[in-house]
């Protein structure tokens, strides 16, 4: 029998290096900060960990715009900290992603000052070049996710680069071969230095339509640089390039993709990604003006997207499971109730995320119920994306006040504040007297990891502890990681989400049935019909709540059953 790959046992921890422990007093964090809080990870007890890229860079989009693939930026330490960093991981059982952007580089990257100031040059194919439209303008309508063209101009090169994100990142250009060839050998270099996988950063739009041709009104840019023609064969290319192979993880981030996609590049036999980081749950709350304009939803649809995705990866595909990371907001402001109950929806949520079929990735911080930051005013933001946001919607006329409150909603800035370690100043992420780059949030006297871990330890409430609890869940019943999962239909109006894992195979242990009241309110208990009640083991394997038959769940209640042999 095929032994399982490591991934599908695994529960990753992923860090944003800035924020995550300053340990040079610069306040920026780093790698040496990394290493100090490494046992955090052990306790935990998560066994990979993927870094946000630490690469030289200008620092246009925090890390996602590299200046030399092969080197640390000195903000957060050097090559031999990078060393260190895997060596001290691995001698604690945590595997190392590191975070690939391999679709565009930064504008001041060697190969695109090259590509711009010499077109007949060694690199001149290095980067998309398009000639203006013969009214003069861009070459076509594509948009940036960051609320600007696609295209910027060039005046020493006297043509247009294609930049899907800031101005500062422009986009490599994989039909050549030379590109790909670089792009696996960087992938080699990391692999050399020990590292176990990679994150590869919206791996999805290195494909562009041929011609660059416009999209038509109201189309969608699928097929046009979301999951182009020949996105799929590259990666596989890419994939079949690297050393050690079978045991190296790639990650894909694929943004905009859709179900059947991600099921196809997942598959093993595609021998392309491992797993895909989807968005279809992430934006659950964008209306059809998009990110920045809000729309509640309810747990029911959460509950149909989560099925969907689940669906789609059943077999021999597999999910990858996450509420949140740097470019959302915090996961319990948005999925949960950071107010009257933010223990319990942080603890709900988790359930629903570290329960499912597929590989769980915490961002940090919510392992401790970080919120989102109480922004009062558009110069606090940082990030690119928000303040691009900002002038995007003044500019269509949004009056400022608005603009302001839909951008803080949904700002990426939400989930980049220092990580909460303890109640000292700065909450511990960096010296006393130094500022840290970007605010913490004033809710760190209370929310904490040194707190949260006295609580757990007193055997008090804490949503820290149950993040250790259910990450031993997953590790104590077999069932969780290899079982299949089917997410049960409560109907339109429940507030509850409920699924049932179960053995796929004669190896997986029996079933369990997890109940979650996502909402704050008290509901019924679905019906026996419903649940498969009659089956269940009398004493549930974990419950945030003491059992009562009163055929109710209190707000964000969390139970999970052991159902009788022969489900
Ligand atoms: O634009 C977004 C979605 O509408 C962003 O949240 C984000 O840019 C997108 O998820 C792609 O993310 C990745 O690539 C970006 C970088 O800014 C993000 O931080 C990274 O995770 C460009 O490299």
């Amino acid at each position: 029998m095929k032994e399982r790959p490591w991934w599908q046992d695994a529960v990753i921890y992923h860090i944003y290096p800035r924020s995550f422990r300053d340990s040079t007093g610069d306040g920026v964090g780093d790698l040496p900060g990394i290493v100090e809080k490494l046992d955090h990870l052990a306790w935990l007890g998560v066994n990979a960990l993927w870094m946000g890229p630490v690469f030289r860079s200008p620092q246009v989009d925090n890390g996602y715009d590299i200046s030399d693939y092969r080197d640390i930026d000195p903000l957060f330490g050097s090559l031999a900290d990078l060393d260190h960093l895997v060596a001290e991981a691995h001698r604690l059982g945590i595997r190392v992603l590191l975070d690939l952007v391999l679709n565009h580089s930064s504008t001041e990257h060697p190969w695109f000052r090259a590509s711009r100031d010499n077109p007949r040059g060694e690199y001149s194919d290095f980067y998309h070049w398009a000639d203006p439209a013969p009214n003069g303008g861009f070459p076509n309508n594509w948009r940036s996710f960051f609320s600007i063209p696609a295209w910027t101009w060039s005046a020493e090169r006297g043509q247009y680069y294609i930049n899907l994100f800031a101005v500062e990142q422009a986009d490599l250009n994989w039909t050549n071969p030379r590109v790909r060839h670089e792009m696996a050998a960087i992938a080699n270099y990391w692999l050399d230095r020990d590292v176990d996988g990679f994150r590869m950063d919206v791996i999805n739009l290195i494909s562009k339509a041929p011609g660059y041709p416009s999209i038509p009104p109201g189309g969608n840019p699928r097929g046009y640089y979301i999951d182009g023609p020949e996105a799929l064969g590259w990666i596989r290319e890419f994939r079949s390039r690297l050393r050690g192979t079978d045991d190296v993880l790639l990650v894909g981030e694929t943004i905009g993709t859709t179900p059947p996609t991600s099921r196809r590049w997942t598959a093993a036999e595609s021998r392309a990604l491992h797993m895909v980081i989807s968005f279809e749950h992430v934006n659950i709350d964008y209306g059809p003006g998009g990110r920045w304009d809000y729309r509640p939803f309810r747990s029911a649809d959460l509950a149909g997207i989560v099925a969907t995705q689940q669906q789609a990866l059943a077999g021999s595909s597999w999910p990858c499971l996450y509420s949140g990371n740097h470019d959302q907001p915090r996961a319990v402001s948005r999925f949960g109730n950071d107010g009257a109950f933010r223990r319990e929806s942080a603890v709900a949520v988790a359930a629903l995320f570290l329960l499912l079929r597929g590989t769980p990735i915490i961002y940090q911080g919510e392992e401790i119920a970080m919120a989102n930051y109480p922004f009062t005013a558009p110069d606090q933001f940082e990030d690119v994306k928000s303040i691009n946001a900002i002038g995007e919607l003044t500019a269509e006329g949004a009056e400022a006040g608005d603009a302001f409150a839909r951008v803080k909603a949904q700002a990426r800035d939400n989930a980049r504040t220092p990580m909460q370690w303890d109640a000292t100043e700065t909450a511990g992420f960096t010296s006393d007297g130094v500022a840290p780059w970007f605010p913490v949030n004033p809710d760190y006297p209370e929310w904490n990891v040194e707190r949260q871990r006295e609580l757990a330890e007193q055997g008090e409430p804490s949503v820290l502890g149950v993040y250790r609890q259910l990450i031993a869940l997953r590790r104590d019943h077999t069932v969780f990681r290899t079982g299949a999962c089917e997410v049960l239909d409560l109907g339109e109006d429940s507030p509850a989400i409920a699924f049932r894992r179960y053995a796929a195979d004669a190896r997986g242990g029996g079933a369990m049935l997890v109940v979650i009241n996502f909402s704050s309110v008290i509901s019924p208990l679905p019906s026996p019909a419903k649940l498969g009640l009659g089956s269940l083991d009398k004493q549930p394997v974990f419950a945030t709540h003491p059992k009562t038959d009163s055929g109710t769940l209190q707000p964000w209640e969390v139970s999970v059953f052991r159902m009788a042999a022969g489900y």
